[in-house]
């Protein structure tokens, strides 16, 4: 048998690198877990309108409302609750944090309590899920600080360079699931007739350069000055001081946004406006912006909040939200150049 012909699966990828030492086993125990729970997931979201998860979650007519101030879809909740429970028994973890909890949840004390603390967003863009629109989980994973008693939110707060792996699964035409565990960005496909995520991409690489920007239009009248010169200059192409034409995406589902770039390069902003400066941005450092950046990263591009290497953000709040600029590399330094120039100028005058 050639050993190089036979696909590589998730599980062969991460024995290889326990082989290799990159990883222990309890580390290549979570990641398992957290893809067999996204396959459980894929199942859910892939219902549809069968499997009676469409829709808001709460009953009597009365939408349940999540920590973030937003609706939860039923498939948020559910979601939610299949991590929980794959999570709880396997001695791997010592708390995790969600995107759809207010505070973090430690392991049940009938179970063995690890090192690890994983943060996710179980559905992430779950608002397109009733217009059957690509959707994911995205997950995170901390080291547990040592001596630690009792697991608080504040022993998650650690900048994005103390990741030791994240992901996310996109549930698209394909289910895919990609991975980092510090040692290049790494594409599984679900093969659903064997159940098994298998190695299509080792090693992506985002292009340096782009021509494809995705950002929500519709809030431009709201951005700071340095993002509307940024993209106004984009969008007066080869005429313009960019001197080429740009395309836009915006799926409004970061992880299919994200999964795109990292596919084949582009820009992904969320920026911040007036409308959610006041809450630090729209989207959240922990379960969001950090576990992107490491991807992304590691597939050779950038990510930064505009104004600061967003892996170095010293986290003050489990939910704590930032703007958001990620993908190419070249693209990203062009884009926080704007807001450098922006804030030099200011500072002039000031
Ligand atoms: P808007 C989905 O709700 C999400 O958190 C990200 O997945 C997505 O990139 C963004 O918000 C979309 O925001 O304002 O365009 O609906």
């Amino acid at each position: 048998m050639n050993p190089t012909a036979s696909p590589v699966s998730l599980t062969r990828y991460l024995i290889e690198e326990q082989r290799e030492g990159r990883i222990g086993p309890n580390l290549r125990l979570l990641i398992e877990v957290v893809a067999r729970a996204c396959k459980s997931i894929s199942i859910q979201v892939g219902k549809g309108a069968l499997g009676g998860v469409l829709g808001d979650a709460g009953s009597g007519g009365e939408a349940s409302i999540n920590v973030q101030g937003e609706a939860q879809k039923k498939l948020d909740v559910l979601s939610n609750e299949i991590l929980l429970e794959a999570n709880a028994w396997g001695g791997h973890l010592a708390a995790l944090a969600s995107e759809e909890m207010d505070h973090c949840v430690a392991i049940p004390d009938e179970y063995p309590r690890g090192k690890y603390l994983l943060l996710f967003d179980p559905l992430d863009g779950s608002s397109n899920i009733d217009v059957n629109i690509s959707v994911g989980t995205i997950f995170s994973v901390l080291r547990c600080p040592e001596d630690v008693e009792t697991v608080g939110d504040e022993h998650f707060l650690q900048p994005g360079t103390a990741q030791v792996a994240a992901g996310y699964c996109t549930y698209g035409p394909s289910t895919m699931l990609v991975l980092t565990i510090g040692n290049g960005t790494h594409a599984f496909t679900l093969d659903r007739e064997i159940g098994s995520f298998v190695m299509t991409t080792r090693g992506m690489r985002i292009p340096e350069e782009t021509r494809e920007f995705a950002v929500n239009m519709s809030n431009q009248r709201f951005w700071e000055e340095p993002m509307q010169q940024y993209v106004g200059d984009l969008l007066a192409g080869k005429e313009g001081p960019r001197g080429k034409d740009f395309n836009m995406r915006w799926v409004a589902s970061m992880v299919a946004d994200v999964h795109r770039i990292l596919t084949r390069g582009g820009i992904f902003s969320y920026p911040l406006d007036s409308k959610c400066a006041p809450k630090g941005g729209k989207l959240r450092l922990m379960y969001e912006a950090n576990p992107m950046a490491f991807l992304v990263e590691q597939a050779g591009g950038a990510a930064s909040t505009g104004r600061q290497r967003m892996l170095d953000v010293r986290p003050t709040g489990l939910h704590q939200r930032v703007p958001v600029f990620l993908g190419s590399k070249n693209e990203v330094e062009a884009a926080v150049r704007y807001h450098a120039e922006h804030d030099a100028q200011a500072r002039a005058v000031a």
